[in-house]
């Protein structure tokens, strides 16, 4: 069993998607283990994409992960990162697959409309950056 990290960020919560895309992950197979609705601050945003923190799109991407309420969500499944990454579709919403969720609902980046680990230990290191250590 493996666990693996979702953000339904704040575009895709204004626009009432929520649903939808759990209901993806869920009908995918995947259980909801955690969840859970709030703001992310600033400075969790530096940390949460501090890989991109030399972007010319970096304060685009702060602006948007904070620009209001996000929901997250541990996940977990036989090969739930991998799943969960299929299901998302690529980064660039031009390039992700219509079925997708970015193929489906998303144009432009940085609105792409969820957030998932992309490996193992990003996994392990965001299940405990937002819902704390023991999670
Ligand atoms: P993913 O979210 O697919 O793991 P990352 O980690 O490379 O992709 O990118 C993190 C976030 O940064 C993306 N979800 C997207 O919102 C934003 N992003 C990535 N590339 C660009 C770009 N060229 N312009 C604006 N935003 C971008």
């Amino acid at each position: 069993m493996e666990r693996t990290f979702i953000i339904v960020k704040p575009e895709a919560v204004k626009r009432g998607l929520v649903g939808e895309i759990l209901k993806r992950f869920e009908q995918k197979g995947l259980q909801i283990k955690r969840l859970q609705m709030s703001t992310i601050s600033e400075d969790t945003a530096k940390v949460h994409y501090g890989h991109h923190a030399d972007k010319p799109f970096f304060p685009d991407l702060l602006a948007a992960i904070t620009a209001g309420p996000v929901v997250m969500a541990v996940l977990e499944g036989p090969n739930a990162i991998g799943h969960v990454r299929n299901l998302i579709g690529a980064t660039n919403p031009l390039e992700a697959k219509p079925g997708s969720i970015r193929g489906d609902f998303a144009v432009a980046n940085p609105y792409n409309m969820v957030h998932a680990s992309d490996s193992p230990e990003t996994a392990a290191a965001e299940i405990a950056r937002f819902f704390g250590p023991d999670a």
